[in-house]
């Protein structure tokens, strides 16, 4: 590692840091304080690294990787950067001296909500490894206000509460009033023709600043640096001098807020689409600042457009900055006098798009209302993007309206983003086998029989570092000592692992690093009332709350566990905690129902005194990134219960199989592959899969028949009228039994629910023979190899961004 500071050096920056911005010594130095000069003196080292990789990428004229998205869940900045750049143990001694615990400076530091699950961590993840691989990269997206709510649960029923991070965490963002932009929204355009062609003129438009943050993120042992830059919206009129004399000014006032509005608070909901204005106003936001941010970076280092797409990728995370595509369009079209062909020619050449989901519902469809409104320019453009493609499908498919309905862009009064996505881009991409054959198969069929080249699939990673690494020190260091360090950088090497499959010692250290790593957490639990046997074993469900990721399932499965404790309270079986951890959309109502049955199943079993020593259900308030990284090492089982065909990928399980659990899951997303990595007898697979889930579908399904053919599903259902801790679940009940189309719940709870018990047991039966279960452990954590973000970038970089491979 090249960064060669001393510890006097340390020592010196720091001091330095709290004089002068606190005007106080290290005696005199509350936490707070001491975290935010920590801070100031990693960014210092930081904006130098920063300034020496810059000139190396210049010098080589890379092509540069833009990656787009609404959100980053990025987590705290302090410990991943001081252990990406190999100072940990420097800043643990010097802050030893003057009395102050690293550890409790990391508590310092608030964890920035800026995304909702999987998809921001996703991103998060990929900004450590461009920047760990050195490559060129820069990730765009707006500086939430608030970022995602708290969570607070009363009596069962969860409250949101607003995040507030920009006290705490602002101090890593470096303002940048050097390129703030502007940004239009409505307004009119007007078209002439003149000699030159075509002029388009957008006319009485509100126009709002973007102000960009940047964010350093360092690369582990590495000259790299990624930027995350985040915009936020700025009134343009910071005084309006005018409103004021003509006493105006509450008016004035009141648009201000209205320009600022944009960037106050991160839409909650996950894998769900909400059209509303706001989020539109946000996306365009984004797209348009970035783009030309973008532009004016290129044009710093090169004279013209032309070698755009050789010296540029624009990487589009999911559908919600496709206006991007319409976006570079129209400053190449209006603003650089590119004719339509070429404007498109490099637009294609330039974007690649990312598709997160197939659930219908989450798809983005704009009402064409609502954008020409908002955006008349960017509408026309996409109008013109429409009627082209269409015309070329005439040319190939005559007659063939149904399938150029379906392939245009617009139709029925909505812009279909996805579609707008795969027209404009040169690669589309699934996270995982099964979702990106799913992409061709089913939901991008018509587009892949047109240009099958254009799409490929990438599965996902996780940033092992911060993961595993980071997270579970004792695990990392029983690795360097059986296969050397090398797997930091090259988690391939976890494959070594594999050699200790008989060694009894390290066996052993499996188990009693699991057993430290879940006292650890219980302990940190107990500080919020929450208590839990660590000798019990630690069933995991932490993901966002979701009708397809099925976490009714799990319950029921408890409920069947609880009942039989009750017929039977004998029963030979090994303690067992299941937690759960999950937010639930503000709005989404069966969610919340669902997040009340937890609660009061665990209430319930609370209130008696033997089965809960046997099992116990704990509902883990406000997930987050930090919580994940200390739940996460403790986790044994992985919970993973998708119904088949739904979850894209999943990095949950990515993370837990890496830290030693055991996934019980259906062949969905990810959990294929990691099927494909520890082989059947290291993992529980248990439920229909895929094909079979559609084949259900068309041969009529109803859930009332498991309901009435099964006794122990009969009872489990029935016991939600009754209910727990006093509270019945009628609602859920119905839910499983009727649902909104009379068929029962869409995503087959109950079709699944006795090959769900059944595997469970069988795992409950391995647990019994820890050497055996220790060995599957060693197996996962070994089998964790391919699922590494560093390995998907690589991918991405070869297959989707056209960039030869660094190392
Ligand atoms: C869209 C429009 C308006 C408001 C909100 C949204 C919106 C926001 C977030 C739509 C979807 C999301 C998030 C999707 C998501 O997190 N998908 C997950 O992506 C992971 C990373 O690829 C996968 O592992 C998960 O399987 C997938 O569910």
């Amino acid at each position: 590692m090249e960064n060669n500071i001393t510890k006097e050096e340390l020592s010196t920056i720091i001091r330095s840091k709290l004089s002068r911005h606190y005007g106080i010594s290290t005696t005199e130095a509350d936490r707070a304080q001491m975290y935010k000069s920590c801070a100031r003196t990693v960014l210092e080292l930081l904006s130098e690294k920063r300034t020496k990789f810059n000139q190396k990428i210049k010098e080589n004229e890379s092509k540069k990787i833009y990656y787009l998205c609404m959100e980053f869940l990025v987590g705290r900045s302090l410990k991943n950067n001081l252990y990406n750049l190999g100072i940990e143990e420097m800043f643990r001694e010097v802050l030893e001296e003057w009395n102050f615990e690293l550890e409790d400076l990391y508590q310092e530091e608030p964890d920035p909500g800026l995304g909702n699950g999987g998809l921001g961590r996703l991103a998060s993840c990929f900004m450590d490894s461009l920047a760990t691989l050195e490559y060129p990269a820069m990730g765009y997206s707006i500086c939430y206000e608030y970022g995602l709510f708290k969570q607070k649960i009363v009596d069962g029923w969860q409250m949101e509460l607003p995040d507030i991070w920009l006290p705490g965490g602002h101090v890593w963002l470096n303002q940048r009033n050097d390129l703030v932009c502007h940004v239009r929204f409505n307004g009119h355009v007007e078209e002439n023709w003149t000699d030159e062609g075509l002029e388009v003129k957008h006319l009485n438009y509100d126009e709002i600043e973007a102000v960009p943050y940047d964010l350093m993120i360092s690369g582990a042992d590495s000259e790299g640096v990624a930027i995350l830059r985040l915009w936020r919206a700025r009134d343009l009129n910071n005084f309006d001098m005018g409103s004021f004399a003509s006493g105006d000014y509450d008016r004035a006032m009141t648009e201000k807020m209205n320009a600022e509005l944009i960037c106050k608070v991160l839409y909650p909901s996950d894998n769900h689409f909400e059209g509303k204005s706001l989020r539109l106003k946000q996306q365009y936001f984004l797209v348009s600042a970035t783009i030309q941010d973008i532009i004016s970076e290129h044009l710093q280092q090169y004279e013209s457009l032309d070698n755009f797409s050789a010296k540029v990728a624009i990487h589009v995370n999911d559908t919600h900055p496709a206006l991007c595509i319409p976006e570079l369009m129209r400053i190449l079209l209006d603003e650089y006098q590119y004719s339509w062909p070429k404007a498109y020619q490099i637009v294609k050449q330039t974007v690649s798009y990312t598709n997160h989901t197939v659930l219908s519902e989450a798809l983005e469809k704009w009402p064409e209302d609502l954008i020409k409104g908002q955006l008349p320019r960017i509408y026309g453009i996409i109008k013109g993007l429409n009627e082209s493609y269409c015309q070329e499908l005439w040319k190939r498919y005559p007659g063939d309206w149904d399938k150029i309905e379906r392939m245009a862009i617009i139709s029925h009064g909505q812009i279909r983003m996805a579609n707008l996505c795969v027209i404009g881009s040169s690669r589309v991409n699934g996270v995982s086998k099964l979702h990106s054959d799913i992409l061709k198969k089913q939901v991008f069929s018509d587009y892949y029989q047109v240009e099958a080249k254009k799409f490929t699939s990438v599965t996902n990673g996780i940033a092992h570092r911060r993961w595993l690494c980071q997270s579970n020190p004792l695990l990392g260091k029983l690795l360097d000592e059986c296969i050397g360090t090398r797997y930091k950088k090259d988690a391939r090497q976890l494959g070594k692992f594999r050699v200790f499959y008989e060694d009894n010692s390290v066996l052993e250290q499996l188990q009693s690093i699991k057993l430290a790593n879940k006292i650890r957490f219980a302990n940190r639990m107990h500080k919020y009332g929450v208590t839990m046997d660590p000798e019990s074993i630690f069933v995991v469900q932490a993901k966002r709350l979701h009708e397809y990721k099925r976490q009714l399932l799990n319950a029921l499965r408890i409920i069947s566990i609880y009942l039989d404790l009750k017929e039977n309270p004998n029963l030979n079986i090994p303690p067992q905690t299941f937690l759960f951890a999950a937010k639930a959309a503000p709005g989404y109502y069966t969610a919340k129902e669902v997040i009340r049955l937890i609660w009061h199943l665990s209430a319930h079993i609370e209130k008696d005194a033997t089965i809960r020593e046997k099992i116990r259900v704990v509902f883990l308030e406000n997930y987050d990134v930090t919580m994940a990284e200390s739940l996460l090492p403790a986790a044994e089982v992985s919970e993973q219960i998708s119904l088949a065909g739904k979850e894209a990928s999943g990095t949950g399980n990515m993370k837990m199989m890496i830290n030693g659990a055991l996934t019980i899951g259906t062949m969905d997303g990810a959990n294929v592959e990691i099927h494909e990595a520890v082989g059947k007898e290291n993992m529980f697979i248990f439920g229909m899969n895929a094909e079979e889930v559609e084949r259900k579908w068309k041969e009529g399904y109803a859930a009332s028949s498991y309901y009435h053919n099964n006794e122990k599903i009969h009872k489990v259902v029935n016991s939600l009228r009754q209910g727990f801790n006093g509270e019945s679940f009628e609602s859920i009940y119905r839910y499983l039994l009727v649902g909104d189309y009379g068929i029962g719940d869409p995503y087959m709870c109950l079709a699944d629910f006795q090959d769900y018990l059944g595997v469970y047991q069988q795992l409950l039966d391995e647990y019994n023979d820890p050497i055996k279960w220790n060995q599957m452990s060693l197996m996962n954590i070994a089998g964790a190899e391919r699922f590494a973000a560093d390995r998907s970038i690589q991918e991405y970089t070869k297959q989707i961004w056209n960039i030869p491979t660094l190392i």
